[in-house]
């Protein structure tokens, strides 16, 4: 009878302990996989949710990337100068990681970007004797340099940024006119790339990009230069709206009017961009060593208000693109202050989902 007892008693102890052992390590799986919402199926039925990365970066965020976004830019991979730095010296093999990385897991790619002022290399505008070419010379080899782009990364590229910002900052400035395109070939570099990216690639969307695209004086010569390139028969399929705002600016309102302007252009709006700098421009004021609560507060609400405008836009905005993922990796860290550390994304420099990631898909 005793003896028996003993031996109840002891099994009771060993399920009593197992028990446990299963209920603790359940909590423990639990809290370690901690299962957050994954902005691309929230986003689903409104836009694509994409990340600008560079091919160091796919490592590190391969968790992040393949759960949350669908769609991928080269933050500088496809520029003129990473491509072809050197005349006759290509080098793609950062771009064809991107590109790989992208398919292999059924992502979009948004090619960024073909012609621009900033980022292309001398040589583009110079013959042998270093003298500058003319005219013809350089719509050769603007149409050489978008025809390989384009044949190279064609199939996985379904968007391409055709011309990055062709508009001018200046008052009474229509195109920049500090920029080797406009000044060799002139004013209808625009339409001559749209042309003839149309023609390497007649399924390719093409899009013109520009930043400060919501501010309403940009964005009138932006909309004036997308109704003339459309008068012209030039083919342009969508406006891609950069998004490098701040806590303070712009305005939901002034974002509103600007995507009711832009879609009355019956073509697509791409946000391709996006970030949201924790300063007013350029000042380092307030001083921070890392974002007070109040100043992620502050983010969480504005991201929040802009991503419900951009789902009221849902019909027009189909992609929404952040310009990096987490903030361990930004280009606010150094622009337009150098060394200024910055917290501009969704995500912490862990890898966390921050306040902000919250606001965007709790609604
Ligand atoms: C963008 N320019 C470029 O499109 C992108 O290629 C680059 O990596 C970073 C930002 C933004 C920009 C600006 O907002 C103000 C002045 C110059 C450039």
């Amino acid at each position: 009878m005793n003896r028996e007892l003993t031996v109840l008693r002891r099994f009771a102890i060993v399920c009593l302990i197992l028990f446990l052992v299963t209920l603790g390590t359940a909590t423990m799986i639990q809290a370690g996989e901690m299962e957050i919402p994954s902005l691309k199926e929230v986003y689903e039925p409104y836009f694509e949710i994409g990340a600008a990365v560079s091919a160091g970066v796919l490592n590190r965020y391969d968790e992040l990337l393949q759960k949350h976004f669908s769609s991928l830019t080269a933050e500088n991979s496809m520029k003129f100068s990473e491509v072809h730095r050197n005349p006759g010296r290509y080098t793609f093999h950062a771009a064809d990681r991107i590109v790989e990385y992208a398919q292999s897991h059924n992502m979009l790619m948004r090619g960024h970007t073909l012609i621009w002022h900033s980022q292309v290399p001398a040589h583009v505008f110079l013959d042998d004797d270093l003298e500058r070419v003319d005219r013809e010379v350089l719509l050769e080899r603007m149409q050489e340099h978008i025809q390989l782009m384009m044949d190279r990364y064609g199939d996985a590229v379904y968007a391409w940024d055709v011309v990055n910002e062709a508009i001018s900052d200046e008052p009474g400035e229509y195109l920049r006119t500090n920029s080797r395109w406009y000044e060799i070939i002139g004013e209808d570099y625009v339409a001559q790339a749209f042309r003839m990216a149309h023609e390497a690639d007649p399924e390719a969307k093409l899009f013109y990009n520009d930043y400060s695209a919501v501010q309403p004086a940009k964005r009138d010569k932006i909309i004036r230069l997308i109704k003339e390139l459309q008068a012209d028969g030039v083919p342009i399929h969508g406006v891609g709206l950069q998004g490098h705002w701040s806590l303070y600016d712009p305005s939901v309102e002034t974002i509103r009017r600007a995507l009711e302007m832009y879609a009355e252009l019956g073509i697509e709006i791409h946000i391709t961009e996006l970030d949201l700098s924790v300063y007013a421009w350029n000042t380092r004021a307030p001083m921070m060593w890392e974002p007070s609560e109040e100043i992620l507060k502050l983010q969480a609400k504005r991201y929040g208000e802009i991503f419900a405008l951009f789902r009221e836009f849902s019909d027009v905005i189909t992609n929404v693109s952040f310009w990096g993922v987490a903030d361990d990796h930004t280009w606010l860290d150094n622009f337009p202050v150098p060394n200024r550390k910055n917290w501009p994304l969704l995500f912490d420099e862990f890898l966390e989902p921050k306040p902000a990631f919250w606001s965007v898909v709790d609604f």
